[in-house]
């Protein structure tokens, strides 16, 4: 029996592009598939789209624009971006790098979801699905990471464009391997990728990465709140996070007044409770937190220090969203 499925497996693998996978079974219908990551999409999640495709079959899709970062990857690359859909209505939908309900895409139904795969933890709002769904949450650095991963086990073959881009989208995650989310098996599969992916210097490709999404001087402020932003729902509360990492910290500082007017309008739009920016500087490694009003300078307070008499909190050694700025919010609006 063990055998026979092996030589499934392997037959499969080696005929198709897509992987028979025996682990997840709601992935071996491919009919009218596709593959998604969260809606301000970052290279991880066009990347894992794009990988997940490659690997399972379906369609690598994107719910939004590429940012300067992603664009950048994909082009050094040689890799195709995703196709862009502006609605996801009757898909069948594989989710990578999200599970929140808040980062859906317009007319994604969570009854059509089939697959998740991602790095997130499963607090605040997660999707709510109607049928068992293929899990695969993993604590690694990307999402990218855990489809190298996946890759390698089903013996798939990874495409030299598509290896370089899934080192692209570690490293983006990672933020060079410096986030506190980096893990040793994203240090790991890069290293094994490196090769294939043509890429003998990997930590001059990360400073390009960084390079190419520093400079944000050509673009508004209400544009880059949202280039990295994230809604969340922490204690009843609609949230949202907007991030920008870059290496040129002072740039963005010293648009703080622009920045905030752009906050402020942007919370009162989308009807949040609480907007909070976070210009990250990658090179000092240093968050510095912007928020637009007394309510959300109480929750700064409690989820940080005080605050009093500062328009803007300095946090050193913070660098992650996910891993620092994001659960210390979390658990101020929820305790
Ligand atoms: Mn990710």
């Amino acid at each position: 029996m063990k055998k026979s499925l092996i030589a499934i497996a392997a037959l499969s693998a080696g005929m198709h592009a897509h992987a028979f996978d025996l682990m997840q079974p709601s992935l071996n219908d491919t009919s009218n598939l596709v593959w998604s990551g969260h809606i301000s999409p970052d290279t991880d999640t066009v990347v894992s789209a794009l990988l997940a495709a490659h690997i399972y079959g379906g369609t690598a899709t994107v719910p939004g624009e590429l940012n300067p970062e992603s664009k950048f990857v994909l082009e050094q690359c040689g890799a195709v971006a995703p196709v862009y859909l502006d609605n996801y209505q009757g898909k069948r939908l594989g989710l990578v790098d999200f599970n929140q309900q808040t980062q859906l895409a317009p007319g994604m139904d969570e009854a059509n979801i089939v697959a998740i795969i991602d790095h997130h933890a499963i607090g605040g709002n997660p999707v709510n699905t109607s049928q068992i769904v293929t899990l695969d949450i993993r604590p690694w650095g990307s999402a990218a990471t855990m489809l190298m991963d996946r890759a390698k086990q089903l013996n798939i073959e990874l495409p030299q464009e598509l290896a370089c881009a899934a080192i692209g989208a570690v490293l983006s995650d990672t933020v060079v391997f410096q986030s506190p989310t980096t893990t040793d098996f994203d240090r790991q599969l890069v290293d094994a990728y490196s090769a294939q992916a043509g890429l003998s210097n990997i930590n001059e490709f990360g400073e390009q990465m960084l390079i190419a999404k520093s400079d944000l001087s050509h673009i508004d402020a209400a544009t880059i709140l949202t280039m990295d932003y994230k809604n969340f729902e922490f204690g009843g509360k609609k949230v949202g996070i907007g991030v920008a990492e870059t290496l040129n910290a002072q740039q963005l500082i010293d648009r703080k007044p622009e920045l905030l007017l752009a906050m402020q309008s942007y919370k009162q739009e989308q009807g949040l409770d609480h907007l909070f920016f976070s210009i990250t500087d990658t090179k000092h490694k240093r968050a510095n937190l912007l928020w637009v009003d007394p309510s959300d300078q109480q929750v700064v307070e409690r989820a940080f220090q005080s605050v009093q008499g500062q328009d803007m909190l300095s946090l050193d050694g913070v660098t992650s969203r996910k891993r620092q700025i994001g659960p210390a919010i979390q658990t101020a609006l929820e305790q």
